[in-house]
């Protein structure tokens, strides 16, 4: 059976979170003062996808062709509107191993290099997928000669793109479009490595690389209540509770509108401690329908602080994989259509706050923070926990809820040192009422029974006298702010 949050019917949001004040008592023992939301200062409007999106910590990438590169007027638009980009096609397995162990790199190099000189983020797509194979992945293969093959393609492609790429689609549309909740896609990988093929595709990729976010991407999983949506969240979660190395779901978000609890579905794989991106982002239709579908797809994404950022697949509607169905934000003449408008402007509207980004992995170092309104998120709560004034030499922590839903929170974990420099913290509180931690980042957890140890990274373990750092963790059960001890050696 499913463990999916939401019932077939839909009938439970998991939107609201209980709320946790300070107590006037506790801060008269304590004699501490805790700032409980930041006040940000308003948006200066931007005038492009891009630096609109940054303004919330997001990226607004699109899908590029190396073929059209020389389209003077397609190559400028890239580089004024997007900050992120994913090969349309040139990082297949097909375009890029052609003959076993000979690589192609040449058209995904076009676009990488391009990118990387205009400071543009890369997402990596595909290493594995059902399509696009070259013609020596086939049949004849025995299972350990294919999974070799995997193995080889997955570290070559992935070393060969080291430092230049963000995330990679590790697996690409692996389940089935109807039938039973978790059944996969009949492929030459399930038929010849079994299920546990996609396993073996993110685990091989970790050791490729450990410092690069790894995506599971698939199409119709937008809405919360369909069984492909469930199947997939179901593997999330179990990869997560095994340990199976995985930091990201990809929606494609190929669709005429989005399903009214879009935002739900990306807070629910939010929560299950994976980042959320939009990957290959189309909308059939025209005029102001179109125009609002988008701008619901960014207010849900910009509402939920682990949606990190939305990618569109193709510039113009002339060559969209899907063209009759004029499905981008430009026309095509690269004119700007009205639903380019209601993106910028959704963008536009989100405000940034302060928490922390997830990193890839427990060696990834801290980077900045893709996260939304306080105010458009899913029952963003800012409550924070009572903070003990630091001791000369010592150190301090506050826990604050950002994000919260039924059965579950998020929160963000200040740790600040006092008059003197600190080199490695432990932090420690006890649940009040049968939380448990679900995934945490920046930070080592170690558990016993409601009393929770977190000690430092070693990259985050070194804070300047009066300076601060933070950590960051989902959670089962009621949002709770409970006081949090800090020492240092
Ligand atoms: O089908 C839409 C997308 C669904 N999710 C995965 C994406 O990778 C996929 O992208 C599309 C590309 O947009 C198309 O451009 O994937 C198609 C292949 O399944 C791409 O189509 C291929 C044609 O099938 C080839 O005949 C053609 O040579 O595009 C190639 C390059 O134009």
């Amino acid at each position: 059976m499913s463990d999916f949050p939401l019932s077939a019917g839909g009938a439970r949001r998991p939107l609201s979170g209980s709320r946790r004040a300070l107590t006037a008592g506790a801060l008269g023992v304590l004699g501490v003062v805790t700032a409980l939301a930041t006040t940000l200062p308003a948006n200066a409007a931007a005038s492009t996808l891009g630096a609109a999106a940054a303004q919330s910590g997001r990226y607004f990438g699109t899908a590029i062709a190396a073929g059209h590169m020389n389209d003077s007027t397609y190559v400028a638009t890239w580089d004024r509107e997007f900050n992120s980009v994913t090969a349309e096609n040139e990082m297949k397995w097909g375009p890029i191993e052609p003959s076993r162990n000979s690589f192609n790199w040449g058209s995904a190099d076009q676009i990488v290099n391009h990118a990387v000189s205009k400071g543009m983020k890369v997402r990596g797509h595909t290493l594995v997928w059902h399509a696009q194979l070259p013609s020596w992945i086939n049949n004849n293969m025995s299972a350990s000669d294919l999974r070799s093959a995997m193995t080889n393609h997955i570290t070559q492609v992935m070393n060969h793109y080291k430092g230049k790429v963000y995330a990679w689609d590790v697996v690409n549309e692996a389940f089935n479009d109807g039938g039973a909740v978790g059944t996969l896609r009949s492929s030459i990988f399930t038929q010849k490595l079994g299920n546990g093929f996609i396993e073996e595709a993110f685990r091989a990729a970790r050791a490729a690389d450990p410092n690069v976010k790894l995506c599971y991407n698939d199409y119709n999983i937008d809405n919360a209540t369909a069984a492909k949506t469930q199947g997939v969240y179901n593997m999330v979660k179990d990869f997560k509770a095994r340990g199976v190395p995985i930091d990201c779901v990809g929606l494609q978000s190929h669709f005429g509108n989005p399903p009214s609890n879009y935002q739900q579905n990306i807070a629910q794989f939010a929560a299950l401690g994976v980042d959320v991106q939009i990957t290959e982002l189309d909308v059939g239709g025209s005029g102001s329908t179109q125009a609002d579908a988008y701008r619901r797809v960014v207010q849900a994404c910009t509402a939920v602080p682990r949606c990190a950022g939305i990618t569109v697949w193709g510039i113009t509607d002339k060559w969209s994989w899907r063209s009759g169905d004029t499905p981008l934000l430009f026309d095509g003449n690269f004119n700007k259509k009205q639903a380019y408008n209601s993106v910028l402007d959704a963008l536009n509207a989100a405000t940034p706050n302060t928490s922390p980004s997830p990193s890839a992995s427990p060696s990834r170092s801290p980077s900045a923070s893709p996260s939304a309104s306080p105010s458009a998120s899913p029952s963003a709560s800012p409550s924070a926990s009572p903070t003990r004034s630091p001791l000369p030499g010592g150190c301090s922590a506050t826990i604050k809820t950002i994000n919260s839903w039924g059965g579950g929170f998020q929160s963000e974990v200040t740790v600040q040192a006092g008059s003197s420099a600190v080199n490695g913290w432990t932090v420690k509180w006890t649940w009040p009422s049968g939380q448990s931690i679900s995934s945490l980042w920046n930070g080592r957890q170690s558990t016993s029974g409601s009393s929770v140890t977190v000690t430092n990274e070693t990259y985050n373990g070194s804070i300047a006298a009066g300076g601060s750092t933070t950590f960051g963790f989902t959670a089962n059960g009621n949002a709770a702010t409970p006081t949090a001890t800090c020492t240092s050696p």
